[in-house]
């Protein structure tokens, strides 16, 4: 069957120069939107002694002013929003480490842009109509549940709003429903494999075929376990609430970085540090402005995500340029003893090491006033029965694994299977007992 043309998805194809004039002329009037609507922005425009007519070319993006969370925090709830509420149909929040949640809205044309960026998520991903759809992303506040169901329901595909947990029934409809497709965390889905496998089932019986995850971050290692582990092709998929949630960057066919929106977010690289804009293919944060939202836009917002933009062509023959997959933000980053330390490049070592997908937690406690980081890692019940020296052997080479790729020795400690909690969204992959007496 010859895949379905969604008009949706044109915008994938524009010819980079069409592209670039497109992006100048949402930025012109999302610039003079924000200076007319929204106080903070105008105060530190007028501060830098600029209007809105200065923004004469997209480089001029870099001299506008950033917005960061803490804006977000310091105008709670509604303090940046730029229509009165009566034009406000939705509210999202996302629950911070500290204190109160962000708080996002949505107009009807914004409820209508998210649905369409995610129908094109969907179908960068192979996803079409006549695909059953198990979402088991949060419903809720969250941003993930409804994002992929309006998404979903607008490209015509069947979509189970079953949302994250209860794994039983999942693994039920996932089998007397004709499921072809599911989205969730990765660290989820890595768990239901799990449950498929003790249950007694096999993925082979099942119809399921694509598996779109995103929410946290996940690495090259746990793509080819999951698609090893239940014969399913595996798409990372990328966003944040304060942008949009779901549907900002998605991977297509090709599962070589993410493509970013381009016709509605504007993005930039900048060192964190220094705050310059980087060149292509260097590391840094990403940065992104909205170039059409109307009841939250967000000018050069910080996302703390470390990512690097891919400048070449993809050979999907999208126009859209591609991030590399996040692995890391920029607040992440641990500082044990003077070393640097991201809890991505744990999860690699270990993987390295493993033949399949481990479920571990890295935990940080203090020890005589110096910060400790230690390792656990559950084993498998195959691995369970193994003689005590085979697993010596397996602690030594994972302790080994992590320090050749961070310059720490870490203890690893193997635990029983099934005693680190599983999480049915994000994953908590850092436990960190330094405050607790
Ligand atoms: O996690 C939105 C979302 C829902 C994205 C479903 C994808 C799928 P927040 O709860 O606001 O929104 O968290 C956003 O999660 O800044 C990243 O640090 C991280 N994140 C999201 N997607 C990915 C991904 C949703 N594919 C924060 N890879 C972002 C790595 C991701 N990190």
């Amino acid at each position: 069957m010859a895949p379905e043309i969604y008009p949706e998805s044109t915008a994938d194809y524009l010819d980079p120069d069409q592209l670039r004039a497109l992006q100048l002329q949402r930025l012109r009037a999302i610039v003079e939107r924000c200076f007319t609507r929204v106080a903070v922005f105008r105060q530190r425009m007028q501060q830098r002694g600029m209007v809105p007519a200065d923004v004469r070319s997209l480089d001029d993006v870099a001299q506008l002013p950033f917005m960061r969370k803490t804006d977000l925090r310091d105008h709670y709830p509604y303090g940046l929003f730029a229509v009165p509420m009566k034009e406000v149909v939705r509210l999202h929040a996302s629950s911070g480490t500290t204190g109160k949640p962000i708080v996002v809205g949505y107009t009807r044309y914004d409820i209508d842009l998210w649905s369409s960026l995610m129908l094109r998520c969907f179908v960068a991903t192979g996803i079409q109509t006549g695909d059953v759809l198990q979402n088991a992303f949060g419903y809720g506040l969250f941003t993930g549940g409804l994002g992929a169901h309006y998404g979903a329901e607008r490209l015509g595909a069947t979509v189970i709003p079953i949302s994250g947990g209860n794994t039983r029934r999942q693994i039920m409809v996932m089998k007397d429903f004709g499921v072809t497709a599911i989205c969730c965390t990765p660290s989820y889905f890595v768990h239901l494999i799990e449950q498929v496998h003790e249950n007694g089932l096999r993925f082979a019986e099942l119809g399921l075929k694509i598996g779109i995850f995103g929410a946290e971050p996940w690495t090259e290692g746990m793509r080819t376990h999951i698609q090893r582990e239940s014969g399913i092709r595996a798409y990372d998929i990328y966003g944040l609430s304060e942008i949009l949630g779901p549907g900002v960057a998605v991977e297509c066919s090709q599962q070589a970085g993410l493509h970013m929106f381009e016709d509605q977010f504007l993005m930039e690289i900048v060192d964190p540090q220094t705050d310059q804009v980087l060149p292509d293919g260097q590391v840094g944060e990403l940065v992104i402005t909205t170039l059409t939202k109307q009841a939250f836009p967000m000018i050069r917002y910080r996302t703390h995500d470390l990512t690097a933009v891919i400048p070449e062509r993809c050979a999907c023959g999208r126009t859209l340029r591609r991030i590399r997959r996040i692995q890391s933000r920029s607040d992440d980053m641990l500082i044990i003893r003077g070393v640097n330390v991201f809890p991505s490049q744990i999860e690699a070592a270990l993987l390295s090491v493993m033949t399949s997908s481990p479920h571990y937690q890295i935990v940080l406690s203090r020890q005589g006033g110096l910060d400790q980081i230690s390792v656990e890692l559950e084993v498998t019940e195959g691995m369970f029965g193994d003689r005590i020296s085979q697993l010596e052997v397996l602690q030594t080479r994972l302790a080994h694994a992590i320090e050749q790729t961070i310059g720490l020795r870490v203890p690893v400690r193997l635990v029983e299977p099934h005693t680190i909690a599983r999480s049915e969204g994000k994953a908590v992959r850092v436990i960190d007992q330094r405050d607790k007496k």
